[in-house]
């Protein structure tokens, strides 16, 4: 428990690093080189504003890699001109005896550059580059283009292989051949209806195409929020998606060698739906334990409406909304669709801390949160709903004063950051202890 426990914090803590720093390539040397080349090509600082990926690995607007595989980088640009800043382009510099020479100048797909992600799709030794763009104000409406470039020959040629409006993607070694696919989601409108789909794009010598038919998703889905990937033999793709600002659902995607098809088996088939991943609040995958499997959180008991009870009047001062106990669990390959429980736990999205439960008492409590003071109080389960309760969790951070007159048995810390609370003796008699209490609370 304490191992697991140990991973969970480290994995939560990972997730809210600082992101890197974005600036410009500072001007000395080969960098100031490289600007002035640029510079010549397009004109001086006034005549151009650059343009910073907003995702993904690289978020400069000097994009410098080794596209063709000779040991030595090239150089990618992304501005726009001052006089027309709706379209973002792509300038291509090469370095050829020590020098940057500008080579290729191209429009790009959209007003705003979003990622940009180098693969080898066709093992020839050369990267393809996959470029998402957006529509400024458009969030949901994104374009994937993938290209190749050739510097060889003196004449640079930048070809577009592909050109599609999706909503999410992964580019990954989905049938582990060596080289990798492209993994593609995006939502059709026919007849008034959303339809989501995936399918395996694939490059085949000098030309990309779809792998095997698309599977239709969950209809439902708004938005995709995060893509994740189980590494391992036969890789599985997660992809959360939202529903509403409550209620989230992941697809879980993977590639059938056997029967050379791409699968979704948590989407059934007749109805277009996945239910059975559904969770009443915006709590992403993860593989909370760092053992190289992704853990769905999924509401434990969830009945498909909003996780909240029957609540009483407004009026009333105890006014206490339920919150839902999740299951993380995971799937794999060999049993495709089934769910395998491994942790349960109350995640506090609020004041981000979790409280592991013993899997024992998943059926013997219940989580309020009363709505004025934020406490969240452990019942008993009930019959009705909620019987005894058997201890508090209050929160509280650096940022507010304590008050003096708060006592409690347990209390654990992370900074400046605590969840303290009181065990009553109905808790005691159900099994609860101080120390285990404090030792299932979990930061993030
Ligand atoms: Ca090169
Ligand atoms: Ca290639
Ligand atoms: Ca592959
Ligand atoms: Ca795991």
């Amino acid at each position: 428990m304490m191992l697991l426990l140990g991973a969970f914090l480290l994995i939560m803590t990972r997730l809210h690093s600082p992101e890197e720093v974005l600036a410009p390539p500072n001007p000395n040397g080969e960098n100031r080189q490289l600007q002035q080349a640029f510079e010549r090509a397009v004109g001086a600082g006034t005549e151009y504003k650059l343009q910073f990926p907003a995702e993904g690995d690289y978020r400069s607007a000097y994009v410098l890699y080794d596209i063709d595989g000779d040991k030595e980088s090239e150089a990618l640009v992304f501005y726009a001109k001052t006089a027309d800043d709706s379209t973002v382009r792509i300038h291509v510099l090469d370095l050829i005896d020590d020098e940057w020479v500008s080579v290729l100048d191209e429009s790009g797909y959209g007003s705003k550059i979003d990622s940009v992600t180098f693969a080898d799709l066709n093992n020839d030794g050369a990267s393809e580059a996959i470029f998402s763009w957006s529509l400024s104000g458009t969030d949901s409406s994104r374009t994937m283009t993938v290209h190749t470039l050739d510097l060889s020959g003196g004449k640079a040629e930048f070809k577009t292989l592909s050109n599609m409006p999706y909503k999410a993607m992964s580019v990954y070694d989905m049938d582990n051949d060596g080289s990798k696919e492209i993994l593609v989601l995006w939502s059709e409108t026919a007849q008034k209806v959303q339809h989501n789909y995936a399918a395996l794009m694939k490059m085949t010598g000098k030309s990309l195409q779809q792998y095997g038919d698309e599977v239709i998703l969950d209809s439902t889905a708004s938005v995709y929020d995060g893509v994740y990937v189980q590494e391992g033999q036969t890789p599985m793709v997660f992809v959360d998606a939202l529903k509403d600002d409550n209620t989230m659902f992941t697809e879980v995607l993977w590639w059938n060698g056997v029967a050379q098809s791409l699968k979704a088996p948590f989407t059934e088939n007749g109805t277009h739906s996945n239910l059975s991943t559904l969770r009443a609040s915006a709590i992403p995958v993860r593989d909370i334990d760092d053992d190289g499997r992704i853990e769905i959180p999924i509401a434990y008991g969830y009945t498909g409406s909003s996780g909240t009870s029957t609540l009483p009047s407004r009026q009333d001062a105890d006014e206490e909304e339920r919150i839902a106990l999740n299951v993380w669990s995971v799937t794999g390959t060999a049993e495709p669709g089934v769910l395998v429980p491994k942790t349960f736990g109350m995640m506090d999205t609020v004041s981000r801390y979790v409280l592991v439960i013993d899997s024992d008492y998943r059926d013997s409590v219940r989580f309020y949160r009363n709505k004025k003071t934020g406490v969240i109080t452990v019942y008993s389960a009930t019959e009705a709903g909620r019987g005894e309760p058997l201890f508090s969790l209050v929160y509280s951070d650096g940022g507010k004063a304590k008050s003096k007159d708060s006592e409690y048995t347990f209390r654990a810390t992370q900074g400046d950051r605590s969840v303290s609370g009181t065990l009553t003796s109905a808790g005691i008699a159900a099994g609860f202890t101080n120390e285990g209490i404090q030792n299932s609370l979990v930061f993030y």
